[in-house]
């Protein structure tokens, strides 16, 4: 990877079962990668998080990891993975990868022998006696009982995905093996799966809010054991690291990227992601609440700020909905509203993330029946909710927020299976309406591929972006997500339009430059309307 500094660094994400096949079994492969990359490195983008491609139990894609040293043969081989480090490298694009260290497969042999009643592998995980209120995160009680043993084990997610026992010394270096296992392979950055969740209480309690989150969440022990994680393996070398935090806090989130603290670069939060869940329940819908997403951007850009920590920006992931579908129009607005929804992000403080496929503007899934679902979280959840929802309303639920809506193979080409593979896909593609392959949104002369680019480049070469302050003058319309930016006297405004009605603006400051502007403005007068989801960045 270029050297830059950590502000500046732009990161895409892959999904490599979705992003493209070469080996003809329907599923996305590391060589699939590695006929990318040009495309990536035209994009401009300096590293690449790949979501988990090691063996696993196939039940989540993944994240259920069997073996963390190893490749899944649907992927590759090792020797798949060297060459893509190596051409990779020479593009100056590094690769990130994804650690699952909260916990394993069922399958993984540590289990395997914890099944076998081995006290040494029991203590990996959390056997107990008697199960607490504690909820899955996938649905259902967070303990699987095991009757030759009379005893439960602890899954926060699904129940094949065992937690694994931070407070065990072993555990924990077993780990950092792991991690250094990829560094000497060249690996220059992990993203670390629900990090906050790995230290549990000492006793199991029933939790007061009813699903324990209350319980397991940013537990005593975090800070110290990701230091230890830090000092063991990466701490002296220049790897950047990314914490994905599941319901924490500002404050919590910022203790563990505070550059003082010595434990990582940046964190994923979710709470803006949550703006469309009515009372805080991801199955229930409501219009993305936008005074909300203010006040949360507002307050985390501000206590990052004050720890002098780091965000990650993201809208999409494999686990979220799209994001034009979601809060933008990808029917009639789809270029305009693409490009203001990622300005928006990218224009904050922080380390961005792109997630495949974003660049290109793709939208939902659009599956017309429940059958079409894969995920997990999905078939569980239609299990639970088929005794609550009529088919209507969960034929809805599904459509805005299942995962599958962000692991739709990414359509290349016009040719047949939109060149992702020559047979058919391990999930069927987004069936929106107006669909777009790569190759069509590649011939547009002004396109979303192209708005990505620009926005990666000022990130590069504007230090007012990647160090500028972010400051919120007041403003009382409530579609206007407005900010600043500001550098040694230079200001650059940053005005969005999150609806399709039109906000008339009266600029109080002189107007020196244009730096974007998704309705091709040449001249700005004083007064002036901003569009359906118009984007504009201007220097003072
Ligand atoms: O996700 C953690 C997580 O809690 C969520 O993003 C979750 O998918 C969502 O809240 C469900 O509503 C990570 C991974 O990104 C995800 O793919 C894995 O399934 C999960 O951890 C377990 O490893």
């Amino acid at each position: 990877m270029k050297k830059r500094n950590l502000e500046e660094l732009v990161i895409y994400q892959i999904y490599p079962r979705s992003f493209q096949d070469t080996s003809g079994n329907g599923i996305g492969d590391l060589n699939g990668i590695r006929k990318r990359l040009n495309y990536l490195h035209k994009l401009g983008i300096d590293m690449i998080w790949i979501t988990p491609f090691y063996p696993s139990g196939g039940r989540d894609n993944g994240y259920d990891v069997k073996d963390y040293t190893a490749i899944d043969p649907l992927f590759g081989s090792m020797s798949d993975f060297k060459n893509l480090v190596k051409e990779a490298k020479a593009l100056d694009i590094g690769i990130m990868l994804d650690m699952v260290l909260n916990h394993t497969s069922t399958k993984h042999k540590w289990f395997q022998k914890a099944l076998k009643g081995d006290p040494k592998y029991m203590d990996y995980y959390f056997f107990v006696d008697k199960p607490v209120n504690w909820q899955s995160k996938f649905g259902g009680s967070a303990f699987k009982y095991v009757e030759h043993l009379d005893k439960y084990y602890l899954h926060l997610f699904d129940e094949k995905q065992a937690d694994l026992n931070w407070e065990n010394p072993y555990v924990r270096q077993e780990l950092y093996d792991v991690v250094k296992f990829w560094m000497d392979l060249g690996v220059e950055g992990f993203r670390f799966d629900v990090i906050n969740l790995i230290s549990k209480p000492q006793i199991f309690k029933d939790s007061l809010i009813g699903d324990g989150r209350d319980a397991y969440t940013d537990g005593e022990k975090v800070l110290a054991y990701l230091q230890e994680l830090n000092e063991k393996t990466f701490g002296t070398k220049d790897l950047v690291t990314v914490g994905e935090l599941s319901s924490t806090t500002a404050q919590k989130a910022a203790s563990y990227v505070n550059p003082e603290n010595n434990a990582l670069s940046t964190a994923f939060g979710f709470h803006h992601l949550k703006i469309d869940y009515k009372d805080n329940l991801k199955w229930h819908l409501q219009k993305p609440n936008y005074d909300e997403l203010k006040k949360i951007l507002v307050h985390w850009q501000n206590v990052m700020e004050e720890n002098k920590a780091l965000m990650a920006l993201f809208w999409n992931n494999h686990d979220q909905p799209r994001s034009v579908s979601r809060l933008g129009d990808d029917l009639n607005y789809p270029y305009e509203s693409a490009t203001m929804i990622a300005t928006m992000m990218h224009m904050l403080k922080g380390m961005p993330y792109i997630y495949q496929g974003e660049e290109l503007g793709l939208p939902n899934a659009y599956f017309t029946s429940l059958d079409d679902y894969k995920d997990v979280e999905s078939l569980n959840m239609i299990e639970i909710l088929k005794e609550k929802f009529t088919q209507k309303e969960l034929e809805e639920s599904l459509s805005a927020h299942s995962r599958d809506n962000g692991r739709t193979p990414i359509p290349w080409d016009n040719t047949a299976h939109y060149g992702f593979s020559n047979v058919e896909p391990w999930i069927k593609f987004s069936q929106a309406k107006n669909l777009k392959t790569a190759q069509d949104v590649l011939s547009e002369k002004e396109s979303i591929f192209t708005w990505y680019q620009r926005l990666i480049d000022l990130r590069h070469t504007h230090k007012i972006v990647s160090k500028g302050k972010v400051n919120w003058p007041s403003n009382n319309n409530q579609n206007l997500l407005y900010y600043t930016r500001e550098l040694n006297g230079e200001i650059w405004h940053v005005y969005n339009n999150v609806t399709n009605e039109k906000i008339t603006l009266n600029l109080e400051h002189k107007i020196t430059e244009i730096i974007l502007s998704n309705y091709n403005r040449l001249k700005i007068c004083d007064k002036l309307d901003l569009e359906a989801y118009e984007t504009l960045v201007l220097k003072e």
